[in-house]
């Protein structure tokens, strides 16, 4: 065996002269030399570069540009070789992704799912190929919770309390609302939905006039706002949307429809990005409910304790906060994203 590998092939590794030398030493010299290189080899390939396969929704709001920057800017900084993908909004090119990422035989994949349901197929593939899977942001409904190590995301239905809470004391108990919702079909827009609701019930005084999707995105935002001021006019008092990016577009169509956002009409959002803070600094958007996008961290934490075989929370809450307009200028300067 020794004489094995002092006849390997690597002329860079064993040098005549190395050569000479093993031949000449006692076995146990050897052996110790061999147990050395074992344990040099084995370091090495712990220190090899850890692949990860990220399957990003897309680029729909200044949150999520913000989250795939924070994953990718953490990987370089660990080291990681990251496959990105970006879905483009579309569940089945998320689907796809994961396949290729499994095929590539990557150590592990980050998901952030466009929608809750239709996961389990592909999860399975990739759980067969023993790939921890990391959820950021969004959750998915599956009846095996083996298919995914750890959920890192916030908690939708308590952001959609919050903005209920607010809204209703800053409207006292009374007015028409528009809601703008998220994408179809996804964990915020579902639970956002569900938690401002159950609070709006509590006052009979309060009434959602108006409900639909604006895809979380400025411009379809701005669009059905549009729709709700022409069929409602100037009987909405308050809008309640989603996303800041939604509200954006909303305070545009308020503005070309010959009303004051933030004053004819109340908003208030979620996300806490940059752009809602200048819109409170500017008086068009009366608040926001913060949701941290900057999972990177979190998220590699977790890739690292699960390939080491470490426990992981199956769900690792993000904490948020309220944001009024009368704090913005305060801290509009210490915001990250
Ligand atoms: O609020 C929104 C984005 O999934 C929590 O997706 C995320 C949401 C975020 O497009 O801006």
């Amino acid at each position: 065996m020794i004489e094995d590998a002092a006849q390997s092939p690597e002329p860079g590794c064993i040098t005549p002269e190395l050569r000479l030398k093993l031949l000449n030493m006692p076995l146990a010299r050897k052996l110790l030399g061999l147990l050395c290189a074992v344990v040099l080899f084995s370091a090495h390939a712990a220190e090899k570069k850890l692949t990860v396969g990220f399957s990003q929704i897309g680029a729909e709001s200044s949150w999520r540009t913000a989250e795939t920057e924070s994953i990718q800017s953490e990987a370089k900084k660990r080291g990681v070789d990251l496959k990105f993908s970006d879905a483009q909004q579309k569940q089945e090119n998320q689907i796809k992704a994961l396949r290729a990422f499994v095929a590539q035989r990557v150590d592990a994949i980050i998901l952030a799912p466009v929608v809750e349901t239709g996961w389990e197929p592909v999860l399975r593939e990739v759980k067969r190929a023993k790939i921890a899977v990391i959820l950021v942001d969004r959750g998915i409904k599956v009846a095996d919770q083996s298919l995914y190590t750890t959920l890192i995301a916030s908690d939708f239905v308590s952001e959609g309390r919050m903005a209920g809470e607010w809204l209703a004391k800053k409207l006292d108990g009374k007015g028409n609302i528009v809601e703008l919702q998220g994408t179809a079909g996804a964990a915020p827009a579902n639970d956002r939905k569900k938690g401002f609701a159950e609070i709006i019930q509590k006052h009979p005084g309060l009434k959602i006039v108006k409900s639909q999707s604006g895809d979380f995105t400025r411009a379809k935002g701005k669009e059905v706002m549009e729709a709700f001021l022409k069929s409602e006019g100037k009987n909405i008092n308050a809008v309640y949307a989603h996303n800041d990016e939604m509200a954006l577009g909303a305070i545009q169509a308020i503005e070309e429809a010959g009303f004051q956002p933030g004053k004819d009409i109340t908003l208030v959002s979620i996300d806490g990005v940059k752009g809602a803070f200048e819109a409170m600094v500017a008086g068009k958007l009366n608040c926001t409910v913060e949701c941290n996008p900057l999972l990177g961290p979190a998220a590699f934490n977790a890739v690292e304790a699960a390939l080491a075989g470490k426990p992981v929370e199956k769900n690792i809450v993000v904490k948020d906060e309220v944001y009024e307009q009368s704090v913005a200028k305060d801290v509009i300067a210490q915001r990250k994203y």
